[in-house]
């Protein structure tokens, strides 16, 4: 098996199960999970090689830990990242670090600036526990840059801040007010 066949087998799991879990007719419940069975035997009715095997090489071979396994290794879920409103993930509530950063392109900055950081299609805006992870999430939209985003202080005027199980933090958004280009 190639790290192309990972990626590729990634790229499908990060699809159904964050986007579009009816393209293969299978419902996710409202925290995400679905049985690796069932997605198994749907995915290979859509021309997917899946098996067991493979999608537990995909688990423990992404980079962001992209999906997580249920305790009894039947079900499997994304961690964050999803768009489908099928899916109202309870993620755990916490006290965010004094700073946290978003990655994103200087193409955004000036709708940034007026708006806030929103969330758009995906449920929550995603936010990053150091400038070095924000900037490569910020490449995959083009020229990166970085805004410092002063999530104690949100936090302290009641703005909730999540932490996913793959160490991704979560907000509804991020006023202006909260951001600062560094
Ligand atoms: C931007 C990856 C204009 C925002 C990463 C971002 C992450 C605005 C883009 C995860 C805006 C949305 C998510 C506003 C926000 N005006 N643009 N007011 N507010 N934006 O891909 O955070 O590889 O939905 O800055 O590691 O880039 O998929 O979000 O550039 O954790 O597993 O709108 O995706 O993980 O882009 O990335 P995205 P993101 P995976």
């Amino acid at each position: 098996r190639t790290s192309k066949d990972l990626e590729n087998t990634s790229k499908f799991l990060s699809y159904v199960l964050r986007h579009k879990p009816e393209s293969i007719g299978i419902t996710l419940d409202s925290n995400g999970w679905v049985g690796i069975d069932v997605l198994i035997r749907q995915g290979n009715k859509h021309r997917q090689q899946l098996s067991q095997d493979l999608i537990s090489q995909v688990v423990i071979t992404s980079d962001k830990k992209r999906f997580t396994l249920s305790e009894d290794g039947l079900k499997i879920r994304a961690a964050q990242g999803h768009s489908t409103n099928q899916v109202n993930i309870v993620h755990v509530e916490k006290i965010p670090p004094e700073y946290l950063y978003h990655g994103t392109a200087t193409r955004f900055l000036d709708s940034i600036i007026q708006q806030g950081l929103i969330a758009g299609e995906r449920h929550y805006v995603h936010l990053s526990i150091d400038n070095k992870t924000a900037v490569a999430v910020g490449k995959r939209h083009g020229k990166p840059v970085v805004l410092r985003v002063s999530a104690l202080t949100m936090y302290q005027q009641g703005i909730k801040f999540y932490l996913a199980d793959n160490g991704v933090w979560l907000t509804e958004n991020v006023p202006s007010q909260f951001l600062e280009v560094i």
